[in-house]
């Protein structure tokens, strides 16, 4: 498969960028963070999407050295804001099988400077189904890093909430196709209830996803949701876009 050598030698020669997409605080009305969001674009293709490309590096082993570079990345370019922004990374299931994540965590944290508590690494519960004593411990060590750790997609995914005992995440992330239906379809607003309600007696604070609109916005914020991103603040875009952003909103 030509995508499969190409995407080696992107890997090889570090051919990838981030974008980053304000992460909005509804209390504090400001923006309190950007999530890394990778980006390749091919020679002849143009943009590939991480939706293609992340299961491919998965599969064919070269997420570990890919998410290697996105965490020393993202980092290093946080430690430049200002101190009360954080950074959320994304981290695939497959990078939870080498207990290697911790070194690459606390690795970019030292090489950076950047302190552990503007780190928010998000997961999805994938994550979960595929060794979740291993996977659970891992978490406990990057916990133990001062990194947070945030339940990704949150609602799509296959797993039984169990591991919501096993595990307690710092926050959810509400998956954008419940923020979509939210003013269309009554059912989507009872999710969204029902998962806030969850997340904080778990002591979760929340996150809703997509966010396009002002009628979803003002349904959030009613609902008692923490912090909301989408394309109503911004798409991802490259760091350089960032100061206007901030002047913007902050
Ligand atoms: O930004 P975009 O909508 O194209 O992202 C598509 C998917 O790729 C999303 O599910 C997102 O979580 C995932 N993704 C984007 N960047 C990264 C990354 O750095 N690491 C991993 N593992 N997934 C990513
Ligand atoms: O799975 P994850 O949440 O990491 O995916 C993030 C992806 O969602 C980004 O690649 C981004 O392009 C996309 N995204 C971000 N905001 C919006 C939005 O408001 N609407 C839609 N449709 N997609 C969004
Ligand atoms: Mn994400
Ligand atoms: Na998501």
């Amino acid at each position: 498969r030509a995508l499969e050598l190409d995407l080696r030698a992107a890997v090889e020669m570090e051919a990838f960028d981030l974008h980053y997409q304000p992460i909005y605080d509804l209390a504090a009305e400001r923006i309190c963070g950007f999530e890394a969001l990778l980006r390749w674009t091919h020679p002849t293709r143009g943009p590939v999407s991480p939706a293609e490309f992340v299961p491919l590096a998965e599969e064919i082993g070269l997420i570990v050295p890919l998410g290697e570079w996105v965490l020393a990345r993202a980092c290093r370019e946080a430690a430049s804001w200002p101190d009360d922004l954080k950074i959320a990374v994304n981290v695939s299931a497959a990078q939870f099988t080498s207990a290697g994540l911790i070194a690459t965590v606390r690795g970019a944290l030292a090489e950076s400077g950047l302190p552990a508590r503007r780190l928010e690494l998000e997961i999805t519960e994938s994550v979960l189904l595929v060794n979740g004593n291993a996977t659970v411990a891992i978490l406990h060590g990057l916990r133990g890093l001062g990194a947070r750790i945030a339940m990704d997609d949150f609602g799509t995914g296959y797993s039984s909430l169990s591991y919501l005992r096993s595990f307690p995440f710092d926050k959810m992330k509400i998956d954008r196709c419940f923020t979509r239906d939210l003013t269309v379809e009554e059912g989507s607003g009872f999710i969204v209830r029902a998962v806030i309600s969850l997340a904080s007696s778990l002591g979760m604070s929340t996150t809703a996803e997509g966010v396009e609109t002002p009628e979803q916005l003002a349904r959030l914020r009613d609902e008692g949701c923490d912090e909301v991103q989408g394309y109503l603040f911004s798409p991802p875009v490259p760091a350089a876009a960032l100061p206007d952003l901030l002047e913007t909103w902050n």
